[in-house]
């Protein structure tokens, strides 16, 4: 295989520098694309345009036929584990995802020990669809939640300000909550293998509430069920590179990754860029970490932000992204100059 049949953004990833990096941006497919927004008013909800493998192939595919984005994200939500745990969600318009709380024994016990991976199989599914249409340079992400995040959410029953119920459950009942993160941890590693062998390129695991806990409960609650499921996956797919995204763990991030061995970090609009670049990228590639409302704002800030991380980050390996998702509102032009910028 000449270097050149490998999609740029697994150069990156496999570490190698490139003049100009690979570009996606979270959440791609979205709310801000008006082909996005008429799909998902056809599916009737979000949780079922999850799980319509042809829509939501459609979905993933939008923003790369538009913009040419580097890679193509499955499009899926980290909350379909519980869900595939027995879980009920569902999705209140305009707020958010509602799940029913899990928060004792009882309610521990009604969720089954494994995920049904049957009622993944959609989701498979448009991962075959979407390796199937995408040009062979544009590489195809997988993800799961961190068992962390996902815990929160498990718990609490919906997204919360400082995922105080989740605390209150470890800090009440470490082995129940354990238990619950074991079962997340064993599900997303047969459900991130299952992306891989349906032709997913990489895998990112987003802890987004990483942030959330002091260091002894980052050690217990990130970092160690995320070794487990990056040995999982590698145990099966030693190739396959997987990005995680501790977001808003900082100082805890070098050694996040060098305990649970992942491939490369996602870094946070927030984090200090000498200290990512000295203490993160001298470990492993980055992706980031350019602020979702520099980008909604545009205008000649949005040009300075492209160009001060390009010259922090660009002359080791580097994948040009967001510090988290991007927002309904952001204008398509100014996504449009942020790709011109980052190409330029
Ligand atoms: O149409 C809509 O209104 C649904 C909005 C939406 C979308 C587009 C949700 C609901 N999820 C998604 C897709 C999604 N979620 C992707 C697809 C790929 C992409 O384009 O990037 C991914 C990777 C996620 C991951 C996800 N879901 C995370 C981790 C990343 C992050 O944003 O921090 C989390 C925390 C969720 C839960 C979730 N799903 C949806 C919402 C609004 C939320 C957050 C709720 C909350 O915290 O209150």
């Amino acid at each position: 295989m000449s270097t050149h049949s490998k999609p740029v953004f697994l150069r990156a990833l496999d570490g190698e520098t490139l003049v100009t990096p690979p570009l996606w941006l979270m959440r791609q497919a979205g709310r801000y694309l008006p082909e996005y927004r008429e799909l998902r008013a056809k599916a009737g909800s979000f949780l079922a345009l999850c799980y319509n493998p042809e829509m939501a192939a459609e979905v993933t595919l939008q923003p790369i036929r538009r913009f040419g984005f580097d890679a193509a994200i499955l499009f899926s939500d980290i909350l379909v584990i519980p869900q595939a745990l027995g879980q009920a969600l569902w999705f209140a318009e305009g707020e958010g995802p509602r799940l029913e709380p899990v928060a004792d024994e009882e309610r521990l016990r009604a969720i089954d020990g494994q995920a049904d991976q049957d009622k993944l199989a959609p989701i498979i599914e448009t991962v075959r669809r979407v390796r199937g249409a995408l040009p062979r340079e544009t590489a195809l992400i997988g993800f799961c939640g961190a068992p962390w995040t996902v815990a929160t959410y498990m718990v609490a029953g919906r997204g919360t300000p400082d995922q105080g119920p989740a605390k209150e459950l470890f800090t009440r009942d470490q082995d129940l909550f354990q238990r619950l993160i074991d079962r997340i941890v064993v599900s997303s590693i047969d459900y991130l293998n299952a992306q891989i062998k349906a032709g997913v390129d990489a895998v990112q695991i987003f802890d987004s509430w990483a942030g959330s806990l002091g260091p002894a409960e980052f050690e217990r609650w990130c970092i160690a069920p995320t070794k487990r499921i990056v040995e999982g996956v590698r145990a099966r797919h030693p190739r396959t590179r997987i990005i995680g995204f501790p977001r808003g763990a900082g100082a805890l991030i070098p050694g996040y990754v060098t305990a649970t061995g992942v491939d490369a970090a996602g870094l946070e609009t927030d984090i200090d860029r000498g200290f990512a670049r000295d203490a993160i990228q001298s470990l492993v590639p980055v992706q980031g970490h350019l602020d979702p409302l520099i980008l909604r704002a545009g205008g000649p800030e949005l040009e300075r932000e492209v160009a001060a991380i390009r010259s922090a980050f660009g002359p080791k390996p580097f994948v040009f992204n967001l510090g988290h998702g991007i927002l309904p509102d952001t204008p398509i032009a100014h996504v449009e100059r942020l790709i011109a910028a980052v190409r330029a």
